[in-house]
């Protein structure tokens, strides 16, 4: 697998009204997008750093992966996504090394790109995204 670098880090927060003026405010980034992700009952807002981004994820219903997340863990830190040239060919790679997958093929995601997630339990303790941009 041919991993070319951080695309994103996910960061769970209750509002992104309440979030935004931080990252902007305070660290001084500029949100270029705000989308929400009906599928996964987020809205995301965008800040680039560098080649990375940080996605803030805010749930939009209770049934939410990030609303359990905060309701468990709290605010911070959700997931790191790697980008890759290949997400399906990543998947059954890291699926042969013993990973346990939560999506067995790429998806939209936000941003139009293809998504993938590695559980957790199988990836010490880090929710895993993999992503490419579509052809
Ligand atoms: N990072 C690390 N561990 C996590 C986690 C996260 N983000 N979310 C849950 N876990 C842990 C839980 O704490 C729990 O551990 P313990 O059993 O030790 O307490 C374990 O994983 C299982 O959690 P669970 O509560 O039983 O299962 P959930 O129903 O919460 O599902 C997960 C967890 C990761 C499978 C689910 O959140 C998922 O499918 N995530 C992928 C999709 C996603 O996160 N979408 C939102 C973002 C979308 C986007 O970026 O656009």
């Amino acid at each position: 697998m041919n991993i070319s670098h951080i695309e994103h880090l996910g960061i769970a927060v209750k509002s992104l009204d309440e979030a935004i003026p931080y990252y902007e405010q305070v660290l001084g980034f500029k949100c270029y997008a705000i989308e929400e992700v009906a599928d996964q009952k987020v809205k995301t807002a965008f800040f680039k750093v560098g080649q990375t981004k940080i996605e803030l994820l805010e749930p939009t219903s209770e049934e939410s992966a990030v609303a359990k997340f905060i309701e468990k863990r709290g605010e911070g830190i959700h997931h790191i996504a790697f980008a890759t040239d290949g997400v399906a060919a990543a998947l059954a790679e890291v699926e042969a090394k013993g990973v346990r997958l939560i999506d067995k093929a790429p998806r939209k995601g936000a941003e139009g790109l293809n998504i993938a997630f590695l559980h957790p339990k199988s990836t010490l303790g880090v929710l895993t995204e993999l992503c490419e941009k579509p052809e």
